[in-house]
């Protein structure tokens, strides 16, 4: 990808127009005349260490009218802008390709409203999600998203990526659950659709377009979102199976057995397992090693009901032996150490080096089929071992498997061609004879854009092109990503 010569080289007269523009020196680090207040660098680097930006200005708006008069000046000027949140997008999205400058949101973090009858919830973009959603427990309350990058993350840039996650299964996607939207588009327009209704059938629903958007037609600076009651009575179990059959069979009976409390069904297979008791140094769960581990929550108003309910259901998997072995969390502190068995695995997957990353919806029958097939052939390319002489460490599939959405990622001691040559198109080819979806939660960004035609036709990716033209003419919002 070269440069776009189209979009302005930042000057030190762009910096003056900022600071003044903002009113205050911490809301802008100067890259450009090396006073700069805080390192850049940070900015620049995604969380994966996979994407490095070199942009020479980051611009930290307090307030949506500066968010607008930002917008407007770089639109006028012809400069490029990167609207970041938490930066922990998994496709290089939220970092500079080149100089672009970057729209960092952590100033803008206050949380504007709450109503404990209708349940929604009012915030600034900049809200980390963590901190949304221990602000939500204490109004008994949750938010309906929750992902391993909580801590970081914020819940513009979850809306912005559309973020799937944890609880997609008992709670749908931010699709559905955010109810309005107050964004700016890069002309300055204030898009004041921060609605608080449940039901509002009054023309096209333009917040969905922001909603996936991936900060390519404007910043988000406020969502609107409606929270669940949170549920008092909160189970989690952790199981080891046999063989994928028996995972799909233990997910029939727990949507069964266990249906409206259900809150959540995870897959690790074995070798992920193994990987992370490795690189965290833990015992795990359970004493035998099987090939495939689930973890489930069940989530419910009547801790007895949902106890009886949750030891029927296991006394069941394991007498038919769909389960070999399994633990049920005794409190709320062995609930949090078998939720990390899951959690902890994306950070356990860089331990040697890098990833490739592969975040796919397959059908559910099939979905670790393609695991084994990409263990095949990279093991018959020789290019997975134990030593350091192999680039690759292993091949594993974990996931959200009540969202049929598989993630197939393979450890590597380096970034290494070979690999990558193995590895592209082979997954996405595979997926799309299955007419899966080659990016079912992480979005497109940099890593993904240029195999959207493996899972959208032309005619779509045509219609898209039309709404990112209508909304930034010049394209100066997150260049080179996306469609
Ligand atoms: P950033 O990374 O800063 O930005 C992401 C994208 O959104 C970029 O394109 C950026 O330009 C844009 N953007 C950010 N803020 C705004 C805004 N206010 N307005 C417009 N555009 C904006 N994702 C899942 O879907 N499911 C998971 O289970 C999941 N688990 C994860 C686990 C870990 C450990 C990590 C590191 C990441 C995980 N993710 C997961 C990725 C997840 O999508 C991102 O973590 C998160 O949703 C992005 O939020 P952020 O604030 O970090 O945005
Ligand atoms: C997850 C996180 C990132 C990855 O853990 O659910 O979305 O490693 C993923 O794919
Ligand atoms: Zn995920």
């Amino acid at each position: 990808i070269k440069r776009d010569p189209k979009f302005s080289e930042i000057t030190p007269e762009h910096v003056k127009s900022f600071k003044d523009l903002l009113g205050s020196e911490s809301a802008v680090i100067d890259g450009v005349s090396q006073d700069a207040t805080e390192d850049i660098e940070p900015f620049n680097a995604d969380w994966m260490r996979k994407y490095r930006g070199h942009t020479k200005l980051v611009v930290k708006p307090g307030s949506t009218e500066q968010v607008s008069k930002i917008m407007k000046y770089c639109n006028d000027n012809m400069l490029a802008v990167v609207p970041q949140g938490g930066n922990t997008g998994l496709v290089g999205g939220s970092v500079p390709v080149f100089d672009e400058i970057v729209l960092n949101l952590s100033r803008m973090n206050k949380i504007r409203s709450f109503d404990e009858v209708s349940g929604i919830f009012v915030a600034d973009a900049g809200v980390i999600l963590e901190v949304a959603d221990n602000f939500l427990a204490e109004k008994k309350h949750i938010f309906p998203l929750d992902l391993g990058a909580k801590g970081s993350c914020h819940i513009g840039g979850n809306v912005a990526t559309n973020a799937g996650g944890l609880r997609l299964l008992r709670y749908g996607s931010l699709h559905g659950n955010v109810l309005g939207i107050e964004a700016v588009l890069p002309d300055g327009t204030i898009v004041d659709d921060l609605s608080k209704l449940r039901k509002n059938n009054t023309g096209y629903d333009l917040k969905q377009l922001f909603i996936g958007g991936e900060g390519t037609i404007g910043v988000i600076t406020a969502i609107s979102i409606l929270c669940p009651q949170r549920s008092p009575a909160v189970n989690v179990a952790y199981f080891g199976l046999e063989s994928f059959e028996k995972v799909q069979m233990a997910f029939r009976e727990a949507k069964n057995q266990l249906s409206e409390i259900l809150s959540a069904f995870e897959l690790m297979d074995g070798r992920s397992q193994k990987l992370l008791k490795i690189a965290k140094e833990r015992k795990l769960p359970l004493e035998g090693e099987y090939p495939f581990y689930c973890l489930i929550e069940t989530s419910g108003s009547n801790s007895d009901h949902d106890s009886e309910k949750l030891n029927t259901f296991l006394e069941h998997v394991m007498g038919e032996e769909i389960v070999k072995d399994g633990v049920v969390g005794q409190d709320q502190t062995q609930n949090l150490d078998l939720w990390a068995c899951r959690e902890g695995v994306p950070e356990t997957l860089g331990h040697w080096g890098g990833v490739y990353k592969y975040d796919l919806s397959v059908p559910i029958e099939e979905l670790y089929q393609l695991v084994d097939e990409t263990r095949e052939k990279l093991t018959a390319e020789g290019l997975v071992g134990d030593d350091d002489s192999y680039p690759v460490v292993d091949v594993v599939g974990y996931g959200h498997m009540g969202d049929a959405n598989l993630h197939l990622n393979v450890p590597t001691r380096r970034f290494d061609k070979a690999v990558e040559k193995a590895l592209e198109p082979f997954v996405y080819e595979w997926v799309q004879k299955r007419n899966g979806s080659i990016s079912a939660e992480h979005g497109l960004g940099i890593a993904k854009k240029a195999f959207i035609g493996y899972s959208r036709s032309e005619t779509m990716i045509r219609l898209m092109k039309q709404i990112k033209d209508l909304y930034d003419p010049n394209g100066i919002m997150n260049p080179y990503k996306y469609i």
